[in-house]
């Protein structure tokens, strides 16, 4: 690179690079490797002892990834994808990870990373055009560029429940569970949260533990996965297709390859007809074909409502007893408005005569005490605690770093009604800073691995463009991001997304802001304005 960053001569051992990754997982990995493609010099800094991220931290039982394996990986490589083969349909976690460390393996990435460190902050030296990154450990460093692959689901969350502290049991978080497993044979255990993490955990814990008492504060759809081996033929055939179906996959919505793109409303279907489509889908698996089933699922009401209507009528089928049933069976969101979760055997899960449901929403959790938990109604007493209580997504890793822009200015405060980006990429007032699928961005929204990929080409190719043209800094300006951050809300409002009290809003933290934070109008229009962005100059951005 033409203008590499030269370091203040101010004698402590501060590290000199071109570009600063902060995390490890599947974004901060591509990113060392495009990077240094560019023949760049990199510093990654990851505060777990390992690769991986997500796939690092989530080893809690029945941890495994919802987008089909052959879709939730990298495809810039064709001998990666040509010589990994996926053992099942969806992986577990550690195969994931096991795959997220042969990429770092097979590409050299690990000498690049700082392990067991933590950024605590950043700093925009506005003279110099460079930042200083503070960490927990070593060196401080100097960077022209940062990328925030930090992650959206990476800052875990446990409730601030009165009284954890006296809890005389074992508790845990999932995104926090010991790497040697927790052995819950013969115990009592209180499972509190029935998103995704937790609706995969229960019938693994339930059928290890004495007893379970599961917490539902907000019940949520979940479809069956439908998980099974990879079939032989099923690898070949896509091993044989990938470079077509990789490009398929952005062309996607979800960026997923084998997704159909439905061209009917759910309405211009007759009933007996729709439910054989959902019946079909229901059988095969999976939650991104069945909300993919008609083409305004998340559009219209009464589209939404037909499919909500008939998972609830499973729900019913598959839980014996009619008032769990009826606790277990939401009314209060559509479909897919809070993340449709995809189980294998949670429903059936509660017909076992070791698992008791309590209604956390009537009879709400009100302390943690010595024995156990106690509501509004009961004490129930236990011996370890499975906290699937999630995460302050989106912004919670960027907020807990103490990042100061120009003229002093702080993100924290910045996004304080709400997190402002451009793209989902960039910040006004942060030049040179990206973030990798960051809010205002289809992220959490598709097939993360697709839209990571996306992400990190498009900073790689830009920092080429600046590169060539002699160019220091690169900052999104204030009314193209503004412009952005409506457009998000426009598509999000004409949507039923909004309808729900959910993370992708901020809802689960107490006092953030309610915001709507991915941009839900699909991959392929997002990348199309990533693409126009670039062709007409970069529109929207200040160079200097
Ligand atoms: P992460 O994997 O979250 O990595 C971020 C890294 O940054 C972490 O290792 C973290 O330790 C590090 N970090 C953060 N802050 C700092 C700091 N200040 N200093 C140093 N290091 C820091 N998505 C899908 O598309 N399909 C799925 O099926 C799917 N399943 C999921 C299952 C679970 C249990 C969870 C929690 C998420 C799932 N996701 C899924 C979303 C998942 O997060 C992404 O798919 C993907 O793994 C994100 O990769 P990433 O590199 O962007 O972030
Ligand atoms: O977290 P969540 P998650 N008292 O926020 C409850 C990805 N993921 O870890 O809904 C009682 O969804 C809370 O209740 P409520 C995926 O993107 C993917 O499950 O706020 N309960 C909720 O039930 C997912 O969406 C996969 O009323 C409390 C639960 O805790 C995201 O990660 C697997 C409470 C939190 O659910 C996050 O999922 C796992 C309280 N005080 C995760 N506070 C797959 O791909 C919170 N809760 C398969």
């Amino acid at each position: 690179m033409s203008q590499a960053v030269q370091c203040e001569s101010d004698g402590d051992a501060r590290e000199c690079v071109d570009v600063l990754i902060v995390g490890a997982g599947f974004a901060g990995l591509y990113a060392i490797y495009r990077m240094r493609e560019l023949g760049l010099r990199v510093r990654c800094i990851e505060a777990a002892d390992g690769v991986g991220g997500t796939w690092h931290w989530n080893r809690y039982p029945g941890a495994r990834c919802d987008v089909e394996s052959l879709d939730y990986s990298y495809s810039f490589s064709n001998d990666l994808q040509q010589e990994w083969t996926w053992s099942h349909r969806y992986a577990e976690q550690p195969e994931i990870l096991a795959y997220l460390n042969h990429v770092a393996d097979r590409f050299d990435l690990r000498q690049h990373i700082r392990f067991e460190t933590r950024v605590t902050g950043m700093t925009f030296d506005e003279a110099r055009a460079v930042w200083t990154v503070s960490t927990d450990a070593g060196p401080s460093i100097e960077a022209r560029f940062c990328i925030m692959a930090s992650g959206n689901l990476s800052a875990p969350r446990v409730p601030d429940f009165r009284g954890l502290e006296r809890f005389r049991g074992e508790w845990h978080h999932s995104a926090r569970w010991p790497r040697e497993g927790v052995d819950f044979t013969g115990k009592r255990v209180a499972l509190i949260g029935t998103g995704a993490t937790g609706i995969q955990m229960l019938p693994k814990i339930a059928a290890q533990a004495g007893f379970v008492t599961v917490f539902q504060r907000t019940a949520n759809f979940s479809v069956p996965a439908g998980n099974h081996p990879m079939p032989k033929e099923e690898d070949r055939e896509h091993k044989a297709r990938y470079p077509e179906l990789r490009k398929a996959a952005r062309k996607q919505s979800s960026g997923m390859s084998r997704v159909p793109i439905p061209t009917m409303s759910a309405l211009d279907v007759p009933h007996e007809e729709r439910l054989r489509i959902y019946e079909r889908l229901w059988a095969k698996g999976g939650s991104n074909r069945m909300m993919n089933a008609f083409n305004d699922m998340m559009r219209n009401e009464e589209a939404n409502e037909s499919l909500a209507s008939f998972v609830r009528e499973k729900i019913r089928s598959m839980v014996k007893d009619p008032e769990i049933a009826e606790i277990l069976t939401p009314r209060d969101h559509p479909i897919g408005s809070r993340r449709l979760c995809v189980d294998t055997n949670y429903y059936e899960t509660f017909s076992r005569p070791n698992v008791k449901l309590v209604d956390a929403r009537r009879t709400p959790i009100q302390e943690i005490t010595e024995k156990g938990v106690r509501t509004t109604e009961a004490d129930y007493e236990v011996d370890a605690i499975a906290f699937a209580t999630g995460f302050d997504a989106m912004t919670g890793a960027l907020n807990e770093i103490s990042i100061t822009g120009r003229g002093g200015m702080h993100l924290r405060d910045k996004w304080s009604a709400g997190p402002s980006t451009y793209l989902g990429l960039m910040v006004h007032g942060f030049p040179n800073m990206f973030i990798v699928t960051g809010p205002g961005s289809p992220s959490v929204k598709s097939n993360m691995v697709t839209a990571i990929e996306q992400h990190v080409e498009w900073i790689s190719d830009c920092l080429a463009h600046l590169d060539r043209g002699g160019i220091a800094t690169i900052e999104p300006r204030l009314d193209a991001e503004e412009k952005w951050v409506q457009h998000v809300n426009d598509v999000a409002n004409s949507t039923l997304f909004p309808r729900a009290n959910s993370w992708y809003v901020g809802a689960n933290i107490p006092g953030k802001p309610h915001v709507f934070m991915p941009y839900v109008a699909g991959l392929p229009a997002y990348i199309k304005i990533c693409e126009e962005v670039v062709a007409e100059g970069y529109r929207g951005f200040d160079f200097r």
